[in-house]
């Protein structure tokens, strides 16, 4: 298995503020690094805003701002999320930084002096908001996007094109021999049937009926078309094609890294087919993995700003705490299909697990040690019950279904077991009846129950402190733990949070009452 890991968000237009489907897809990245980091990996994780474009050139001049002072303001209020949701992204890259639009520039002229470019008339349906044209059979007679579904019109320009169907067939050989490639494999299918079966036009890659972009330096009437200008951020960002280019050859050279692009639905296109033409072009190697991740709709309805329906996350952070949001948004939706932000599921999803899943036990548990036995967590004694070795294995069995669906990507389902197991603790409580164990003066089966809880809390707690980065260190504290003391190395082990000494706090996740925060939930999705 690779060793190394760099996964990347998509750069997120600064056009308008960030709402919960943005945070979803960084949420997700970041569970997933936060799970690789914690278990040895060495990772690079990046994230950033794509500000370039005719839609934030228009976007800017209705408020009356410079696009510049324009994603400004958007680009920080980005970082503001990402701080609050205790995102870990080692870099933001902002493409209208000079390390950015410097190696962009070379980037052309490297494709252009391969032949890959050329320069030509394009005449075609255009949809501004996709910033995309479109052939006569792909809008349709109703004339529109197949995007986006907004109506397209008829533009003519002097554009670069880049010739799609030289790098074609290493494309097409590239899929057939990495099945992995595109997750779900229903949208290589897709990209298939809608765009490389009925044949791959050039794609244009410059504009010149704006100016707010990167002008190409052979002939600065065009700027680059902002695809090109917004997918080589990957690269941009590790310092490809600049004097340091350390961390490019650490995590994108070197076969040892795994290359993972996580994206929506709405831009798989870009990086599954023209995204690595371009890398082709560059003579560069093929990211391992494009995960499309579905789209998140809020009651039923499309999100989107102007139809006023969208949900900010700050302050769902703000009521229920940074955990309760992370949650919700890594375990609800099964990564890869599309998901519904209802208020209900929200509320229903924090309680069932945070409140009375892994607080309850986490409440009882300590309760319980302070009771028995003074607050000491026993060690298993020399006998231990089929009830505790039971418990043991299937502490182990999690682990290790764990680890291959993180790696497979399976977010939900790798939190969902981790939660799984909790909730067998839980049971394990009903079943071992502590306090008949007590009553009857049975100290060894007494000291089996214990130990077994609180190993099972903490290493459970191991697997999802990359979703509840707030909470997972006060558990580890309240059972006497550190941080450091609580390595994937020990996660298997039964027996290490022994003789620590607990301190109980207030409960990490309070019940939420059903009705009022619905209410709450839905005065503030719009
Ligand atoms: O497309 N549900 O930026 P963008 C889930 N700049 N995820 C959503 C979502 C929703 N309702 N809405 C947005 C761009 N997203 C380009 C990308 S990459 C080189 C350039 C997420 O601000 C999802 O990941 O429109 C989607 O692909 C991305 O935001 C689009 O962000």
């Amino acid at each position: 298995m690779k060793k190394k890991f760099y996964i990347t968000t998509p750069i997120y237009y600064p056009s308008a503020d960030a709402h919960i489907g943005h945070a979803y897809c960084t949420t997700i990245c970041d569970v997933i690094v936060r799970s690789k980091r914690k278990r040895g990996f060495e990772t690079y994780f990046l994230t950033g805003t794509d500000e370039h474009g005719e839609k934030i050139q228009k976007n800017a001049a209705k408020v009356n701002k410079t696009p510049q002072q324009f994603v400004d303001e958007i680009s920080d209020k980005f970082k503001e999320l990402w701080k609050a949701m205790r995102i870990s992204n080692d870099d933001f890259i902002r493409t209208t930084e000079e390390r950015h639009t410097t190696v962009v520039q070379k980037i052309f002229s490297k494709l252009y002096e391969n032949g890959d470019i050329y320069l030509g008339d394009y005449e075609g349906w255009y949809c501004t908001p996709c910033e995309s044209f479109w052939t006569e059979t792909q809008v349709g007679l109703e004339r529109l996007c197949p995007d986006c579904h907004r109506p397209v019109h008829v533009a003519k320009e002097e554009t670069y094109f880049f010739k799609t169907n030289k790098y074609l067939p290493d494309l097409l050989e590239y899929m057939d021999s990495h099945p992995n490639f595109v997750t779900p494999i229903s949208r290589k299918n897709e990209m298939m049937n809608t765009f490389i079966k009925p044949g791959l036009t050039d794609l244009c890659i410059s504009r010149t009926s704006f100016d707010w972009g990167i002008p190409i330096k052979e002939n600065p009437r065009h700027v680059i078309y902002v695809w090109m200008d917004a997918l080589t951020n990957y690269i941009t960002a590790l310092g490809y094609g600049s004097s340091d280019d350390s961390l490019f050859q650490k995590f994108w050279a070197d076969e040892n890294s795994e290359i993972v692009h996580v994206v929506g639905a709405d831009i798989s296109r870009f990086h599954i087919i023209y995204w690595p033409m371009f890398l082709k072009g560059l003579g560069l190697r093929f990211p391992d993995r494009v995960f499309v991740h579905g789209l998140l709709d809020l009651n039923g309805e499309k999100m989107s700003k102007s139809r006023g329906n969208v949900v900010s996350p700050f302050p769902l952070i703000e009521r229920y705490g940074v955990d309760a949001v992370r949650w919700f948004l890594a375990r609800e939706f099964s990564f890869g299909a599309d998901g519904r932000f209802t208020p209900e599921l929200f509320v229903e999803r924090v309680n069932l697990d945070l409140a009375n899943n892994i607080g309850n036990l986490v409440n009882r548990t300590l309760t319980m040690i302070e009771k028995y036995f003074d607050g000491t967590v026993p060690s298993h004694g020399k006998n231990m019950r089929d009830l505790d070795k039971n418990m043991q294995d299937l502490l182990v069995k999690t682990v290790d279904e764990y680890e291959l669906l993180m790696d497979d990507l399976k977010v939900s389902e790798a939190l969902a077991l981790a939660m799984n197991l909790l909730g067998e603790a839980n049971k394990f409580i009903e079943v071992s009846e502590p306090w008949t164990l007590f009553k009857n003066g049975d100290i060894e089966g007494l000291e089996n129950t214990m130990a077994t809880l609180a190993n099972v809390i903490i290493n459970g707690t191991m697997l999802l402190e990359c979703a509840l980065v707030e909470s997972a260190p006060k558990i580890y504290a309240q059972f006497g733990l550190t941080n450091d003391e609580c390595t994937f190395d020990k996660v298997r082990d039964f027996n290490h949070v022994a003789h620590h000494h607990v301190h109980k706090d207030a409960p990490l996740f309070p019940r939420l009452k059903k009705e009022d925060e619905i209410n709450f939930i839905a005065s503030i999705a719009k």
